[in-house]
């Protein structure tokens, strides 16, 4: 559904078995046939992907099957008028990234990464993107003295810039995240991806990914990350949710922990045009308590907030915010935002 000029997408983990640390699966895993269809009936445009969910098993697969079997699915998401916005290769999973990827002490391990990295790279070329996306997710510790940091900063350098050799239609957006699974990231925030990437050998082909979440697990907020990000043209994406509190990753519907919060990152994306540049991508889980059949109740939320959003942002009389920060009246301002936040709008 195009709406007020977005496009919308989320990945295909986001419809999933309720599994945490303390406990089993509880719910039945949907095929990923029926899970298209869920991007249909609520309304999406586009599909997030690891390279694994788009080419299952791949480690296992040569060049020509991997192609083939991308080639597929890009052809099933044809027929659905579906596209893909990004893939992001799964480095946290295998054994041989047990302790980190491109920034493991294990010179086969980075090896493997690197070459993992790029197939998701083939694989994106494929389902019809040149976007991947970066979530360093063992790019850390879980004891600081058991790696160089600043050594591990240049290993990323050079990961990066043999990607963009590898490919040079590739863009590259890293996804910061300040610690979970490790105990402490090397790239925990925006500015860290910002920075990273203009230390490449291709800095206008490199970018970052905002998640919500991720932003307040670092003590930041959401919408001064994405505002940061934007005013370097570098937000290519990003990641909406919620999150209550520095706990683990909650991965919240959107909105739905902090509406006045997600107001001001759909502020800071409407007011910058963010719609004309990149897609609205959801990452959220729906509570563990939910049953299968109403397991996705979070996604539909998460775009209907965020609409909703979009017309409070819209319908914000905006010379009367510049007369009340002429005058200083921000007493007045916070009323003016909550009065507008707690009226009445029409549904999406
Ligand atoms: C992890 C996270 C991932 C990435 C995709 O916290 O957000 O789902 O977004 O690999
Ligand atoms: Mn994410």
């Amino acid at each position: 559904m195009e709406k007020y000029g977005y496009r919308f997408s989320f990945g295909p983990w986001n419809i999933h078995e309720g599994a945490d640390s303390f406990g089993p699966s509880v719910r039945p895993s949907r095929d990923f046939e029926s899970k298209l269809a869920v991007f249909k009936e609520l309304g999406f445009d586009a599909v997030q992907f690891h390279d694994d969910d788009a080419v299952p098993g791949l480690d296992d697969l040569s060049a020509t099957q991997i192609r083939e079997r991308a080639q597929a699915m890009h052809q099933r998401l044809s027929e659905l008028g579906l596209v893909v916005e990004f893939v992001a290769p799964r480095l946290w999973e295998h054994p041989m990234t047990i302790d980190g990827a491109f920034t493991s002490n294990d010179a086969s391990a980075r090896e493997y990464a690197l070459e993992r990295a790029k197939k998701a790279i083939d694989i994106s070329h494929e389902l019809g993107t040149n976007l991947l996306v970066l979530w360093l997710a063992r790019e850390g510790t879980y004891l600081r003295e058991a790696k160089d940091a600043y050594q591990a900063t240049h290993q990323l350098l050079e990961a990066l810039n043999a990607l963009l050799e590898y490919d040079p239609q590739v863009r590259i957006a890293i996804e910061p995240k300040p610690n979970e699974p490790m105990d402490l990231a090397y790239i925990p925030t925006i500015g860290h991806g910002v920075a990273l990437g203009l230390q490449t050998i291709d800095p206008s082909r490199m970018g970052v990914l905002m998640e919500s979440a991720h932003a307040i697990l670092a003590g930041l907020d959401p919408s001064d990350e994405i505002a940061f990000a934007m005013s370097f043209g570098k937000l290519l994406s990003v990641h909406l949710n919620d999150q209550n509190g520095l706990k683990y990753d909650q991965d919240r519907a959107f909105g739905s922990v902090d509406l006045r919060r997600a107001f001001n990152q759909v502020r800071v994306l409407d007011t910058h045009l963010y719609w004309s540049a990149g897609m609205v991508g959801l990452d959220v889980k729906a509570i563990r308590t939910q049953p299968a059949p109403i397991a996705i109740k979070h996604l539909r939320n998460s775009l209907h907030t965020f609409l909703r959003l979009v017309e409070v942002v819209r319908s914000i009389d905006q010379q009367a915010v510049k007369a009340l920060i002429a005058q200083r009246d921000y007493e007045e301002l916070d009323w003016l935002i909550l009065d507008s936040l707690m009226r009445r709008q029409g549904s999406p």
